[in-house]
């Protein structure tokens, strides 16, 4: 393995000292957002994380070897890149042995965390099931992933272009723990309260670390996935994004978009919907689940 991972400078320090560690996401930075503001917010993360008393490893595919880390350089690279390849589960080990480059997804970061010994990943959103899916299949590898690898993963909930019920449903069925933080809602990424209450409420970056230790006790197989409310000065009314949100999927429909394709091609059209407050808005919900997933590292680690 160890020829498989390169760790930044940074992060050998941290695991040589015992250190608490975040992991984070590439293709938020390569597909989730227009570039300068998918660096700035790269950028933003890192100090986010390290102010909170925690040292943050992005994870990309560069060259065949799974970086955990990311030095300036190789980000700003990133950010810039064009048809960066766009890497979940099914994709890590053609990428990987092909010496390929590529951003990794919610499901690829968890893969690779977990075979680094990291427990803790912050991000913006997770996949889950898309709208319609009992026509399409469409369904996020993320899901499946959360139910396998021992990471607990940060989100403020699954994007909101997604089925929130169904997604709960499929992550019930897979035994995974969906944990709201600080309230009984449901978060839904641009909004605080999705309808929907949690299925698990937590109030504070101790409990979800225990309980994370628990299920490795336990050897229950699977992360956790905690939903961190948009912080209330950023969120979007879910009243004035359902019609757009709705306007999306049929310009994705109309297109005839599959696959991978979907998700990035809804986010950047609602991007354009409203003008850019759905990137405003998904900056600042990234920036606070940074900050939480750091006190759960710490957590961790205490
Ligand atoms: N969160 C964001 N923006 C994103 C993503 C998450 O705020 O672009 C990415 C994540 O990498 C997630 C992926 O794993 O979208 C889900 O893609 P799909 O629905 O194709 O599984
Ligand atoms: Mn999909």
């Amino acid at each position: 393995m160890n020829d498989l991972l390169v760790f930044s400078d940074e992060v050998v320090k941290a695991k040589a000292i015992g250190a608490p560690i975040v992991a984070l996401e590439s293709t938020i930075i390569t597909h989730g957002m227009p570039y300068p503001q998918n660096l700035e917010t790269a950028r933003q993360v890192e100090a986010v994380v390290r102010a909170a008393g925690a040292v943050p490893a992005t994870i990309a595919v560069m060259e065949g070897k799974i970086r955990v880390g990311l030095d300036d350089d190789t980000l700003a690279a990133l950010s810039q890149a064009r048809n960066v390849a766009k890497l979940s589960r099914a994709d890590l080990a053609v990428a990987l042995a092909g010496g390929q480059t590529g951003a990794t997804t919610v499901a690829a970061t968890m893969i690779a965390a977990a075979l680094a010994d990291i427990a803790v990943f912050a991000t913006g959103g997770i996949g889950g099931v898309h709208q319609g899916a009992e026509a399409s299949f469409d369904i996020s590898a993320d899901l499946a992933e959360l139910s396998q690898t021992p990471v607990t993963v940060v989100a403020a909930g699954p994007k909101a272009i997604l089925d929130l019920p169904k997604t709960l449903e499929v992550l019930e069925t897979y035994g995974v723990p969906v944990i709201a933080f600080g309230q009984d809602a449901f978060p839904a990424f641009w909004s605080r309260d999705s309808g929907l209450k949690a299925p698990l409420r937590m109030d504070s970056a101790a409990q979800i670390a225990a309980a994370h230790k628990m299920r490795a006790r336990l050897g229950l197989q699977g992360g956790q996935l905690v939903a961190n409310p948009i912080p209330p000065e950023a969120e979007l009314s879910s009243a004035m994004l359902a019609p757009l949100i709705a306007q999306a999927q049929d310009a994705a429909r109309l297109r005839g978009m599959t696959g991978k394709d979907v998700t990035p091609f809804l986010l950047q059209h609602l991007l354009e919907l409203t003008d850019g407050r759905t990137l405003t808005a998904n900056i600042a919900l990234v920036l606070n689940n940074a900050r939480l997933g750091a006190a759960i590292a710490r957590a961790m680690t205490g």
